[in-house]
């Protein structure tokens, strides 16, 4: 009974999926959340909070606890951990972790006697791990952008202009604010290439899916791009593993997880790559044709795509594809936390979203709208503090009418936004936490005007690290893995509703004209 594992590091928790080849079902899902499991971190939503200017940061460490503890509650289930044959993983993109020289021998020799963090913490050269919330690298962004003579040179080499998030000028301001420990660092790694690293046993490469969120790949060549590298930080080659394609099959899984959690030592570890290019695949949609939308942290828009084709405002990304080729992705910050927000500040529980939010309301609220901004965005990239209303009669601001502009504003910035991309989708998927609510799957359906189908699995990267790995270890052909889990849940397709579409394109030129309005700095 080959069995394949695939995990999931992202923002708020470390989860897995174990994957039964033989019978095509997914047999477990595991998940630690850094806020429930691992209060003492105080990182509740998988972040430090109150950083300055910008700057987001998490405990690697944190995420190294729950790697221990997702194994041991795997180990506790009844999964056969020796039956494991293959692993791959996905990380939360963007976010790096700096090392000294002397990560790579002791990774390579990890001793089961003690904690992962106990051999691991003294190996940082900083202590913490910039994630891709961080916005604090503006100045960065403008001095790679002017050393590589504009936007348009840094986005044709590398898929998109400097980007605050993006690897390449987070190293860069480290770089620039801490001399020694630049010095000190013998490594940079990303989220998925640290966690693989640890798995694995070994340093190891970074994925070309993952590499492209750094600013410093050239997406033509598949290398680290020279001039990137060198407008981005002093010595940064011998720092940076090599990249490679996300298939790669690394080696066989680290002695620690033999030892303490009943590995079978020959099990085969495959590069883990970022959450969307694993989401792409664990969506069923790595092949072109299928637009996703992802509900999570962030909120995110992506599809394969045959060609890189880049966004002339510089808010999307052209990323590597885990199964071949390219893939599109656009990020919305304000996603969960502002649906989190307003739910919390409204005092509603998520039915209630439903039930006394869209329920209660009539679509396209009245003319009625919001510009979705409880933070700074980074699709459009404004500053903002507080969402921005626009079309109420003064005084009136109900709770059922705020839930649904702050949804219709949501999807109307997602169609605003992904005009570029060319494409017309025939479906949308749907995923992520959000998903599973049927009044938002409704609104995105009226609010594009197609048919939103959902998967019956809620965690889309790990699957998709599960199926990245079945296919590179085992040899099983991608349709045949989208055959056996990437099935739309039965009945759960929402049909965009009767007069929607006049209502939806009135609506999104207020939306659109109240954009320009408050941020009269943002191109057309
Ligand atoms: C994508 C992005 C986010 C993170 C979330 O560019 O920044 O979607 O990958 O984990």
């Amino acid at each position: 009974m080959p069995l394949v594992l695939g995990l999931d590091s992202s923002t708020q928790s470390v989860s897995a999926v174990v994957l039964d080849t033989d019978s095509d079902s997914i047999i477990h899902e595991e998940s630690v959340s850094f806020g429930a499991d691992l209060p003492d971190y105080c990182q509740p939503s998988g972040f430090i909070p109150g950083g300055e200017n910008g700057e987001v940061h998490s405990d690697p460490m944190m995420w190294l606890d729950a790697l221990e503890l997702v194994f041991s509650r795997l180990a506790q289930s009844s999964v056969e951990m020796s039956d494991i044959v293959a692993v791959s993983g996905s990380g939360q993109q963007h976010g790096s972790v700096y090392l000294d020289e002397g990560f790579i021998d002791t990774v390579g020799n990890l001793d089961p006697r003690e904690t992962l963090k106990g051999q691991i913490l003294s190996h940082l050269t900083r202590q913490t791990a910039p994630i891709w919330m961080d916005s604090s690298t503006t100045v960065e962004c403008g001095e790679i952008t002017r050393a590589l003579g504009g936007d348009t040179e840094v986005c044709s080499r590398s898929g998109s202009i400097a980007i605050e998030r993006f690897t390449g000028p987070q190293i860069r301001r480290f770089a620039k604010t801490s001399y020694d420990g630049w010095e000190l660092t013998g490594v940079v790694h990303l989220v998925s290439s640290f966690m693989a690293s640890v798995v694995a046993g070994k340093s190891v490469a970074i994925d070309h899916g993952d590499g492209a969120g750094m600013n410093l790949l050239n997406l033509a060549s598949g290398c680290w791009d020279n001039e990137l590298l060198e407008a981005t930080a002093p010595g940064l080659r011998a720092k940076l593993p090599s990249p490679e394609p996300s298939a790669t099959v690394v080696g066989n899984v680290s002695q620690f997880f033999v030892e303490n959690h009943g590995m079978d030592p020959n099990c085969k570890v495959v590069l883990f790559s970022g959450d969307n290019p694993c989401s792409l695949v664990g969506m069923g949609a790595s092949k072109p044709g299928k637009v996703v939308i992802s509900l999570g942290t962030s909120d995110t828009l992506f599809a394969a795509m045959p060609e890189p084709r880049t966004d002339p405002n510089g808010f999307g990304h052209v990323f590597g594809n885990p199964m071949g080729g390219f893939m599109s992705l656009i990020c919305f910050l304000n996603g969960s936390l502002a649906r989190e927000r307003v739910k919390h500040s409204l005092g509603l529980s998520w039915s209630d979203f439903d039930r006394e939010g869209l329920a209660q309301t009539p679509i396209g609220n009245l003319g009625r709208g919001m510009l979705p901004f409880f933070g700074s965005e980074i699709t459009p990239r404004v500053t903002s503090s507080e969402a921005v209303y626009f079309g109420w009669p003064e005084g009136e601001r109900e709770p059922a009418a705020v839930v649904r502009a702050l949804l219709e504003g949501q999807f109307l910035n997602m169609k605003v936004s992904s005009r570029w991309l060319g494409v017309s989708p025939e479906t949308i998927y749907l995923t992520g936490g959000a998903s599973k609510n049927t009044g938002i799957a409704q609104t995105v359906a009226d609010v594009f005007g197609v048919p939103v189908s959902r998967l019956s699995v809620p965690g889309s990267a790990a699957l998709g690290a599960a199926m990245r790995a079945a296919n590179a270890v085992c040899g099983i052909p991608l349709d045949s893995l989208e055959a056996s889990f990437c099935q739309p849940d039965s009945g759960s397709t929402v049909q965009p509703r009767d007069g929607t579409r006049e209502i939806y394109e009135e609506l999104e030129q207020k939306w659109v004209s109240a954009l320009h309005e408050a941020f009269p700095l943002l191109k057309d």
